[in-house]
């Protein structure tokens, strides 16, 4: 039928020219007279599109005839940024399709860039369950996505007088070509209401939750296609946008109160309009709370139907169906299976338990404790009454059964409570999440670790050891080398003879080898110098400033958070400066010039965050205006960091700086991002830095800082005793205070996070040995040919930090899925 009605299957240029001007002239209804670089870019979406329906259908199907389990990815958050380049490149079908526009008078690169990023997502957890996907559909897993179609992205950044200034980022403006609206496919999700209770034929206590129409509303699938690299396979991340049930109040529109008789239509489609953009922050507003159930229930209740088609009896479930659960954004969904099971199915209370813990299994993305979810009881009690009596009973028989074990431990069970004791009381969504799963991971190395010895420890002591483990995260490097670095991509496919590393990244070590060639450093400097210019050019358009790409580009971009310390690196810089200034000219001629990069996006009610991001505007101005250091220093904050702007930075840094407090940062993915495309890293000793350290070795990276177990008594000492500032950081702060870069006022509130404060992050107790560090990456630099090597051997260790290696252990040891392939039909 495919071929019949010519859909979609041919790669060749002309077809896709043909394709192309089919849809200029009937979806878009243009004249081909008249086509912009825009209209260009939705016709090759669509010509492209097509070619993925097709997978996709493909795959779908294969999957109805085998009937395999499954691993559903439960993620509030997917940050997929664009679409185009990623589809052709994962087709194959970059090459043809850029002749077949270069013909019809276009650029490819134009075109690609006319494309808005799909921005749902705040920053490292949304991106990690974006690179899961490619993995997932590469290695040919049977896998969906489940998450939220935010009418509203992250919000876009712009800079005021040096502040940032928030923009809603409304992305759906235009048509959206990697989205197919499944209007058939539609959910209601109740809310409110109450429970009635009941005895049923077979003499059963039975529970029943009603509520009326008004509260209920409807839930409809967009589906969005996910294509593998080099596979016929295209998996799916099914979205929810949600609408209203009951259309229009007619009764009250007829007794003259319009704005009554739609509020509870918009008050429904209020559910899916935003992404809150707090990352790592726990903010508990009752609309998070609405928008987190309303799409566990929908995700669910599709899980369930497509397991109820393969008639298979409810005890097979877990073999059949396994979820993951993307940090505790998704635990109610732990609840709402069990209520299923119960409630609607009838299946005894004990069974139905064993077959949720089974399904189940929980990553946890962070430490720090103000990200911990908790719900008030009485939020959760109102608007799912049930659900949170099906919370008291799990608490009550998960500590019953603690009491058996640990009789005389009466504190045991307070830390180990599902409910904090508190007024009003609070329902620990962590604590949920472990006690309804089989397993528990964190993302790197010392994370899973500080998590068994800190805040999960009780738990260790009760279920033991076993169920708590770690999968190290990984990134695509598809998108972040082969898309984004196409140049170094060639280079690296020439010198190993194939494409083969891009599905088995281990394959990079054949680099080595080539590490003493001279013109083979040659030519991976020239592609490194190639995108440094690229980034020049952007740094130019977006902020005006004009920097030199043979300088060294030092990269910090990221969200902004005290924990990763962003303001220790300004304040390096400022050293750095004061330093420079005091060299003769002569002297300054032996410096290697530098280029310090910020970028990322503050929480808009962060106020510290976004002191940060002025003091970094405000020492770029007095920086890049002063003539006397002869350019030898350059600071500037990139606005409005997103994936796209990403893929440009990542492969022109010669240094990023992964700077957080020893401890907090669950794992970083950019670090791994950065090396892979031969960056150097000037880290601390946390997160994955380890064990990219562990895989790159000693000379290839510069770390320093005090370790993850030396912080409580650093913290403990600040607080209690009185612990001298550092001295250059002193004289930095000085300078500050002296109104070097404008009216010190505004800057008090984060001075005094250091001096007044408890230096929480610890700045002062770093700051020493992050300047030692960063002389030591001056000096390294100064070696252009060692630097080149380094650099070299950086991404030939990278293997590791594939997402097919993660994706390949949670499959392996945790959903115990296997891949099936789609035919070709
Ligand atoms: C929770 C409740 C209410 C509102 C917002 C939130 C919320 C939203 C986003 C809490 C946390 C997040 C995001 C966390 C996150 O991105 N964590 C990062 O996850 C990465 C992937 O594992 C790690 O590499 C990073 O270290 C970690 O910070």
């Amino acid at each position: 039928l495919w071929e019949k009605y010519g859909v979609g299957e041919a790669d060749d240029k002309e077809s896709f020219q043909k394709s192309f001007i089919r849809h200029v002239t009937t979806t878009l209804a243009r004249s081909v007279y008249n086509i912009d670089n825009f209209s260009a870019y939705q016709a090759t979406a669509h010509t492209v599109r097509d070619r993925l329906i097709k997978r996709w259908n493909d795959t779908q199907q294969a999957h109805t005839e085998v009937d395999p389990k499954r691993v559903y990815y439960l993620s509030l958050e997917f940050l997929l940024g664009r679409s185009l380049d990623n589809a052709l490149l994962n087709l194959g079908l970059k090459e043809n399709y850029g002749e077949g526009v270069k013909e019809l008078g276009f650029r490819m690169e134009d075109i690609l860039d006319e494309e808005v990023d799909a921005a749902l997502g705040n920053g490292g957890l949304g991106r990690l369950a974006a690179c899961y996907m490619d993995s997932l559909a590469t290695l040919d897993y049977p896998a969906w996505g489940y998450g939220l179609r935010y009418t509203y992205g992250i919000f876009q950044q712009r800079l005021k007088d040096g502040f940032q200034v928030e923009l809603p980022d409304y992305w759906l403006n235009f048509d959206n070509p990697w989205e197919l609206p499944r209007l058939d496919v539609t959910i209601d999700v109740k809310f409110c209401g109450t429970v009635n209770r009941y005895t049923d034929e077979t003499g059963k206590v039975r529970h029943v939750w009603v509520n009326e129409d008004k509260d209920t509303v409807q839930a409809v699938a967009y589906d969005v296609p996910i294509p593998g690299y080099g596979t016929k396979n295209c998996i799916n991340i099914r979205l929810w946008s949600s609408k209203p049930k009951r259309k229009f109040n007619l009764k009250r529109f007829n007794e003259g109160q319009y704005e009554q008789a739609v509020q509870e239509q918009m008050e429904a489609e209020n559910i899916t309009a935003v992404l809150y953009p707090n990352d790592n922050h726990m903010v508990g507003k009752e609309l998070r709370l609405k928008q987190q159930y309303f799409w566990v229930s929908a995700s669910l209740s599709d899980i369930v139907r497509r397991f109820k088609k393969s008639s298979k009896p409810w005890d097979e479930f877990s073999y059949q169906v396994a979820i993951q659960l993307n940090d505790t954004h998704p635990t109610l969904a732990i609840v709402e299976l069990q209520r299923i099971l119960v409630d609607l199915e009838g299946i005894d209370w004990d069974e139905a338990w064993k077959i949720v813990t089974n399904t189940f299994a929980f990553t946890n993305h962070t430490i720090l404790p103000e990200a911990m979810e908790r719900w008030p009881v009485p939020m959760v009690q109102y608007l799912l009454p049930r659900h949170m009596q099906i919370i008291f009973d799990i608490n009550l028989f998960f500590l019953q059964a603690v009491e058996r074990a640990y009789p005389d431990d009466r504190e045991l069970l307070a830390k180990l409570s599902i409910i904090e004791e508190s007024t009003p009381q609070f329902v620990r969504m962590a604590h949920l999440a472990i006690v309804g799963s089989h397993r528990v991971n964190g993302v790197a190395a010392l994370h899973s670790e500080l998590l068994k010895k800190t805040i999960f420890k009780d738990f260790v002591r009760y279920y033991g050891d076993e169920k708590f483990d770690n999968k190290t995260n990984g990134i695509t490097p598809r998108r972040w080398l082969h898309q984004a670095n196409p140049k170094l991509s060639e280079l690296i496919t020439e010198a190993l003879g194939s494409k083969n590393w891009l599905k088995n990244l281990e394959l990079l070590k054949g680099l080595k080898s080539h590490v003493d060639k001279v013109d083979f450093r040659k030519r991976w400097v020239t592609a490194k110098h190639s995108n440094k210019v690229r980034l020049a050019e952007y740094i130019k358009k977006s902020t005006g400033i004009i920097v030199n790409p043979n300088a060294l580009f030092d990269v910090q971009v990221k969200r902004i958070h005290e924990y990763k310390r962003q303001f220790m690196n300004i304040l390096g810089v400022i050293h750095r400066y004061n330093a420079l200034k005091k060299l003769t000219s002569q002297e300054r001629a032996d410096i290697v010039p530098r280029v310090v990069i910020f970028g990322g996006k503050a929480a808009p009610g962060y106020y510290i965050a976004k002191l940060v991001i002025k003091l970094i505007n405000s020492v770029a101005d007095v920086i890049n205006n002063d003539n006397s250091i002869e350019d030898t220093l350059k600071v500037v904050f990139i606005p409005d960091y997103n994936v796209s702007v990403a893929e440009i930075i990542i492969p022109a840094s010669d240094i990023s700086q992964h700077i957080s407090t020893a401890g907090t940062e669950a794992s970083g993915t950019s670090n791994m991002k950065f090396v892979l495309n031969g960056g150097l890293i000037l880290g601390t000793v946390d997160g994955a830095n380890i064990e990219i350290h562990e895989e790159i070795g000693d000379d290839n990276i510069f770390m320093f800082g005090n370790l993850a177990d030396q912080v409580d008594d650093l913290r403990h000492a600040h607080r209690y005793r009185n612990i001298p500032i550092d001295p250059s950081l002193q004289a930095v702060i000085n300078d500050i205070e002296s109104g070097h870069f404008g009216d010190s006022r505004i800057f008090a509130p984060l001075i005094n996070t250091i001096t007044h404060g408890k230096d929480y992050y610890l700045i002062s107790d770093d700051f020493q040995s992050y300047l030692d560090a960063q002389k030591l990456v001056d000096e390294a630099y100064k070696d252009k040919e060692e630097w080149t090597k380094k650099s070299i051997l950086c991404s030939a260790n990278m293997g590791k930090f594939s997402s097919d290696r993660a994706i390949q252990e949670y499959a392996e040891q945790i959903w115990n899925i296997d891949p099936v392939p789609a035919k070709r039909s």
